[in-house]
């Protein structure tokens, strides 16, 4: 029985400390250098050069590559060489310089933590065609902060007018916003001293000002004590929420935080890398090249075996034709 609670706790411990672990590092990418990279035939053994063959992260993100073929590869930032291209003329790829593992042995692996967002092609430089690529969107965190970056970590978020006549309690749900997300902003106006909700149907100024630009403005009075409001933005960058003439006083509370652009609104295109095991292709290059030939070597005893009779016929029909 003991032996059972002993396995319980066990198992309780690696649910609560291996779990919160793997949501931690699981920002971090991992990509196989399969067996077979090292081949450029159509039917190599690797379904991908790297595998996966295009990685999408977040800017900060470590990417590690393993090498589990049975070669030495790099893994070099740049344009590599399209496979076809290999057998009439020795191309190399060509490196941009951002990242360059240089070569390493099968069974060691190669980190880099990726500092700027955008689309980064890269290849092996013994292997050229060899290629993959790494989207690096912006870091959106899981948590909401200011304009300035601090983690807002108490909700609803509490301010004071200068003179602390009025208490005002906002939150948003979603709490990080993202571009063209439905938000609510829900808000309360408390007497600071007695804590007890400021009177019903207070009058107030609210506006939203993004990147320096009013993008919000209402002239409203709360219904109760309080109020929502809904709102969607359009763009990413630094927010203001601003609660004015409460009460019709000069108080007046300012809020920021900070909107990011929703990774499934992102334009940007997504790379598209060849598989290396393309049997598909192998078969349409087995039909262009050895096709043609059958086809003429058929027709050819074709007409070896049946066009003498259809030229026998043809010479009959000239000589009846002489004949009459
Ligand atoms: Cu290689």
């Amino acid at each position: 029985m003991s032996q059972f609670y002993i396995t319980l706790y066990v198992l309780l411990l690696v649910l609560f400390i291996v779990v919160p672990t793997q949501v931690a590092f699981a920002d971090n990418g991992t990509i196989t250098i399969p067996l077979g990279a090292s081949n450029p035939h159509f039917d190599t053994p690797a379904q991908f050069w790297y595998s996966p063959p295009v990685l999408t992260i977040q800017k900060g993100d470590t990417v590690t590559w393993i090498n589990s073929d049975k070669e030495i590869h790099t893994v070099t930032s740049g344009i590599g060489v399209d496979r076809g291209q290999i057998a009439q003329a020795k191309l190399e790829g060509k490196s941009d310089g951002y990242f360059d593992s240089g070569p390493f042995k099968p069974g060691q692996s190669w980190a880099f933590t990726f500092d700027k967002e955008g689309t980064f092609y890269y290849f092996c430089t013994i292997h050229p065609w060899m290629v993959g690529a790494i989207v690096v969107n912006q870091a959106i965190p899981d948590f909401a902060t200011d304009a300035q970056g601090n983690k807002i970590d108490k909700w609803p978020v509490v301010k004071y007018t200068d003179g602390k006549q009025v208490e005002v309690d906002l939150s948003w749900e979603p709490h990080v916003i993202l571009t063209g997300e439905k938000i609510t902003f829900v808000f309360n106006f408390y007497d600071p001293y007695t804590s007890a909700e400021f009177m019903t149907s207070t009058p107030y100024h609210f506006t939203i000002t993004q990147n320096g630009t009013e993008i919000f403005s209402t002239d409203d009075a709360t219904q109760y004590t309080g109020g929502y409001k809904y709102f969607v933005f359009n763009h990413p960058g630094s927010v203001e929420f601003k609660f004015e003439k409460i009460g019709n006083t000069d108080s007046s509370v300012q809020y920021s935080t900070m909107v990011f652009e929703n990774p499934s609104e992102v334009k940007s295109s997504v790379p598209v890398i060849q598989p290396a095991r393309n049997l598909n292709l192998s078969s349409a290059v087995l039909i262009l090249f050895i096709g043609p030939p059958i086809v003429a070597l058929a027709f050819i005893v074709i007409w070896a075996k049946w066009g003498s009779k259809f030229r026998k016929k043809n010479l009959d029909k000239q000589e009846k034709r002489s004949a009459i």
